[in-house]
């Protein structure tokens, strides 16, 4: 467990996420789960106040990875083979979780809107000031992005987690990527990969109307 957590390094999994995006622009799934395994060992190592949401984000991961091991797997290679898949054959629940309450495309969604809040943060963190609170951005991103998908119970733990969030220089030192300066300029040049995969997986949940599945 030591070793596997000093051998971490966020650039890696940020850049995981550059190889999601086929020539085609398909988001491929397998590095996309890649990349989500990446940041829960990241969000792990933040502290065992966190381990709630990696536990449900693990949850996440797993459904789609089940999909993946499947006789179906081939139609769940990207997340467009998925959609269309899904929806040729009524696997989605539109109304109210259901028959099929862990359809791919409303498992990927809760992770898709996990991702935009991530992207937020990070570019706060990017662009911010050294004296900038952490705990502050993180709240700010959560509260402009996931936090209206969430009941009042859950806003009020992952808040109280966002407290515990070292500064901002410890922060950039426990991605593993030498300096605050160096993590920062790593961010510049990984931050492009989430932002691409999350505008393409938007355009398709939005062309298929598919954005407040629950
Ligand atoms: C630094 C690494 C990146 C971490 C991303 C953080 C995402 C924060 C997600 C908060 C999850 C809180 C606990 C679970 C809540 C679920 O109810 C919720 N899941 C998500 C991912 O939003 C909705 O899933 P559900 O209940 O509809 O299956």
């Amino acid at each position: 467990m030591a070793d596997e957590q000093a051998d971490f390094n966020l650039k890696l999994v940020l850049i995981s996420f550059k190889q999601c995006l086929s020539e085609k622009e398909e988001v491929l799934m397998d590095p996309y789960i890649t990349g989500w395994k990446g940041l829960i060992r990241f969000l792990n190592k933040l502290g065992t106040i966190f381990s709630f949401i990696s536990k449900d984000l693990m949850t996440k991961i797993q459904i789609m990875e089940r999909f993946r091991s499947s006789d179906q797997k081939e139609n769940y290679s990207s997340l467009q083979c998925m959609v269309q898949y899904e929806l040729d054959n009524r696997l989605v629940d539109f109304q109210k979780c259901s028959d099929h309450p862990d359809s791919g495309c409303r498992t990927i969604l809760r992770l898709h809107r996990a991702l935009h809040w991530l992207q937020m943060f990070l570019e706060g963190l990017r662009t911010s000031q050294e004296d900038c609170k952490t705990s502050v951005l993180c709240t700010d991103s959560y509260n402009s992005t996931l936090a209206s998908y969430h009941p009042w119970i859950i806003r009020k733990a992952v808040t109280m987690a966002f407290c515990t969030l070292p500064s901002r220089s410890a922060f950039l030192e426990t991605m593993n990527v030498g300096a605050p300066e160096e993590a920062v300029e790593m961010l510049n040049e990984a931050m492009p990969f989430i932002c691409q995969v999350y505008q393409v997986t938007q355009k398709l949940f939005e062309e298929h109307t598919l954005l407040e599945l629950p």
